[in-house]
Order: C-alpha cells, then sequence, then structure tokens
C-alpha cells in the first residue's frame, strides 16, 4: 500500500475547511481533517511544502511509524500548525487501513465501548427567554445535554451566543454559519468579567428551575477568567450540578487550574487549544480536570489522542472531544469513531453542519435520541465530492477578539 497522490483541498462551504486527500497505488483513498480556524493557510502550506513530498511513495499501512517521523524528524515538534497537519495524515492513514481491512475505523480502535455517544449542543440567548426558547429548540432537535451561553447585561457582544439576525430558529451560536464573520478584519466584542460573575449563577437558577434537575448543563468560560475568578464561578455554579465549566482560565497556564480546584467541586474541561498530550500530562496526573477537550484534528490525529485519553483513564478522567462547526466532517467522524472505541468516554460536543457542508462531505453517521453513531461503512464513513467543494473557493476569515472598557484587549 503505498501513497501515490496526496492533495490539499480548501473548500469554504459554509466556512472554511482544509482536507487532506490521500489515494493509495491500490485505490485506496484516505481523508483527513487539517482546519485551524482563522489560520487556514499556515496548515494548507505546511502540508503542501513540507509535508506531501514526504508523503509520496511511502507506505500507507505505516500509521504509528508516519506519525513519529513527522513529528520527530521536524525537530520544531508540536504547535497548532504542524499537529493539524499531522492530524490529517494520522486520519487519512486510518480511513485507509479501514477501508483496506474492510472495517468502521472504531473496529480497528479496540471495537465499540457502548452502543452510541451522548453529545451536547450549544444553546445560547441574549437574555433568558431567548435561552429557555434556544434551549427547547435544541432538546426538539434531539440534544440531551445542553451548553448554556448568556449574555450578559450591559455587554453588546459575547463570543458564542447567537444575534438575532444569524438567529436560525434553532439558536445556533453566531459563529456557526454567520457570512459577517468572514472577511479581512476581526470583529471587535467587548467584555466585562465582574458583571457576567454577578449575572451567570441567576441564569443557571432559571434554566434549572424552568428544565428540572436532570438535563446535563455545561458551560464555556472561554479562557477569560482569572484563577481567583474562576474559583468563585465555580462555587457560584454548585448548587446548580453543571456537567462541566470549560475553560475557565486562560488554558497555557495550567497551574492556574490547582488554585481553582481547591475551591470548587465543579467539575472542570479544558484543552481544545492543546496540540499534544504534553499539554495534558500534569492535568490528568494531579487530577485537576475532569474532561479532556482535545480534538482529533489540533492533537495530532486518533493515534496521539487515543495515547493521551488511555493515560487519562487512569486517572478517571474522561473525553469531551471539541466539535463546533469548525472541525470538519471528517475531523468529526474521527472524534466519533475514537469516542465509540475507548472506555473513558464523557460526551462528545455536536453542533451541526450546514446544508452546503453535507453536500460536500457524505457522512455516514447517525444523530439518535441524543446519541452520534460513526456508522458501519468502512474507514471513515466520510467522502468528499471534489466538484462541490469546487464550488466554494477559500474565503478570509477571521475569530473574534474582545477589549475591556478601558480598551485594554482581553481574552475572549
Ligand atoms: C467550543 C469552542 C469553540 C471555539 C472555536 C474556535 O467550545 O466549541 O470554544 O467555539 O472557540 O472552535 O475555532
Ligand atoms: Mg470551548
Amino acid at each position: 500500500m503505498i501513497i501515490d497522490k496526496a492533495e490539499v483541498i480548501v473548500t469554504s462551504p459554509d466556512r472554511n475547511f482544509v482536507t487532506l486527500k490521500l489515494t493509495t497505488d491500490e485505490g485506496h483513498v484516505g481523508l483527513g481533517d487539517a482546519t485551524l480556524n482563522g489560520r487556514e493557510l499556515a496548515v494548507v502550506a505546511y502540508l503542501r511544502e513540507h509535508v506531501v513530498p514526504l508523503l509520496i511513495g511511502s507506505d500507507a499501512s505505516k500509521i504509528e511509524d508516519t506519525w513519529q517521523f513527522l513529528y520527530r524528524s521536524a525537530y520544531w515538534r508540536r504547535g497548532p500548525v504542524t499537529m493539524a497537519a499531522s492530524a490529517s495524515v494520522d486520519m487519512a492513514l486510518w480511513d485507509i487501513k479501514g477501508k483496506a481491512a474492510g472495517m468502521p475505523v472504531y473496529q480497528l480502535l479496540g471495537g465499540a465501548s457502548r452502543t452510541g455517544l451522548m453529545a451536547y449542543g450549544h444553546a445560547s440567548g441574549k437574555t433568558t427567554d431567548e435561552l429557555f426558547d434556544s434551549i427547547r429548540a435544541h432538546l426538539e432537535k434531539g440534544y440531551r445535554s445542553i451548553r448554556v451561553q448568556t449574555g450578559v447585561p450591559g455587554l453588546k457582544a459575547i463570543y458564542g451566543i447567537a444575534s438575532q439576525s444569524a438567529d436560525t430558529g434553532g439558536g445556533e451560536a453566531r459563529y456557526d454559519h454567520e457570512p459577517a464573520r468572514r472577511g479581512a478584519k476581526p470583529t471587535e466584542e467587548d467584555w466585562d468579567t465582574r458583571a457576567y460573575l454577578r449575572h451567570l449563577p441567576g441564569v443557571f437558577e432559571a434554566v434549572r428551575n424552568e428544565f428540572g434537575p436532570e438535563l446535563p448543563l455545561l458551560h464555556d468560560g472561554h479562557h477569560r477568567m482569572t484563577p481567583i475568578q474562576a474559583a468563585k464561578l465555580g462555587k457560584s455554579l454548585e448548587p446548580y450540578d453543571l456537567f462541566w465549566l470549560e475553560d475557565c482560565t486562560p488554558a497555557e497556564n495550567q497551574e492556574a487550574l490547582r488554585l481553582v480546584r481547591q475551591h470548587t467541586t465543579t467539575p472542570l474541561a479544558i484543552g481544545e487549544i492543546f496540540n499534544t498530550i504534553w499539554d495534558f500530562k500534569d492535568l490528568i496526573r494531579e487530577q485537576l480536570i475532569d474532561y479532556v477537550r482535545g480534538a482529533v484534528t489540533h492533537m495530532g490525529g486518533i493515534t496521539p489522542l487515543k495515547k493521551t485519553l488511555d493515560y487519562a483513564a487512569m486517572y478517571q478522567v474522561k473525553s469531551g472531544m471539541h466539535g463546533p462547526t469548525d472541525i470538519s466532517p471528517v475531523g468529526m467522524a474521527a472524534a466519533m469513531h475514537l469516542g465509540l472505541a475507548i472506555h473513558n468516554f464523557g460526551i462528545q460536543e455536536y453542533m451541526q453542519h450546514g446544508d452546503r457542508t453535507n453536500q460536500v462531505f457524505q457522512q455516514s453517521f447517525t444523530w439518535a435520541g441524543g446519541y452520534l453513531h460513526p456508522g458501519e461503512q468502512p474507514g471513515l464513513g466520510v467522502s468528499l465530492d471534489v466538484d462541490e467543494a469546487g464550488k466554494y473557493p477559500y474565503e478570509q476569515a477571521y475569530l473574534p477578539y474582545n477589549r475591556l472598557a478601558d480598551g485594554t484587549v482581553h481574552d475572549w
């Protein structure tokens, strides 16, 4: 099984996606997701200029060896660009191995450890009424676990809160399909942590009163708090029994979570921006987190993320793989196969891709009763319609950023 051809395909149906397509001499095709939201073309260049030339003529059956070769031979290891590129190679090779074996990838990873993957969606609203509508819409769409994000009085725009104009009725978060996100400059939003800390516990109280004690509720702090602010929030949310509080502090400083952990029993999730097991190692060993947020796409692939999650299992830390719409259908499929196979699956984030994306990527997964399943097709179960992809050329797009009232740039 020799890699004959390696193509990097950029398409922008509802948003930008970067896909690596490998073809072997026997005609097997493997796909890998290399999308790095807002910095997509850096990965394209890394793949085209530095990785593709190394892949042509190499043995497609050697998944571990190829991963180690790309990681170690580069010398400049880790980092989001490098690891997204390596992830796409790893996913494509698992896809090829599955197709060659006639088995879905989860079978190659040890087989199913459960019948389906509990998944959560993103409910949000500027006001509590809008939030309730969004939660109801998500329950109608079949979600049985809900992330709750809310507007804060006095703040105009907050990342992750569906805007009225872009709201498709399902209360989808603004970054889902809003064309305004595309453009030459990032949007500026505003932030005030004290106002947020005053407001949020009351919102969760209202949600619990309306929707009852059973519904798993999650919240994303999106790196905005200091350790002591995060500790305070975790404590104040304890009565509302969160499934997790995500990214409560900036992810770079992992020691911060020691302080947070000393003060609260609210479960903690972190790591959507992490790239390797090294970013998670101490957090797992010291049991400072409960959920690993790493995405297959940004952690270097199925191979290294499985190792990280197996290590986490020793400490009863579970998976909570990142799954917003900027993870392509290929990256989502990889997450589903891995989540089905590992023992310590926790929950899967699942925002739904738009119709145009679903026409570019044909997928085999199922969604029923709040659970995802990757399906039984050999490999990852995703194919890419190159003609359809060609209709949507790359469009520049940036993530937003925040400023405080005095103009200081803040985490968003
Ligand atoms: C989440 C995330 C996303 C990220 C986005 C960045 O929990 O889903 O925080 O909303 O911000 O994926 O590209
Ligand atoms: Mg997040």
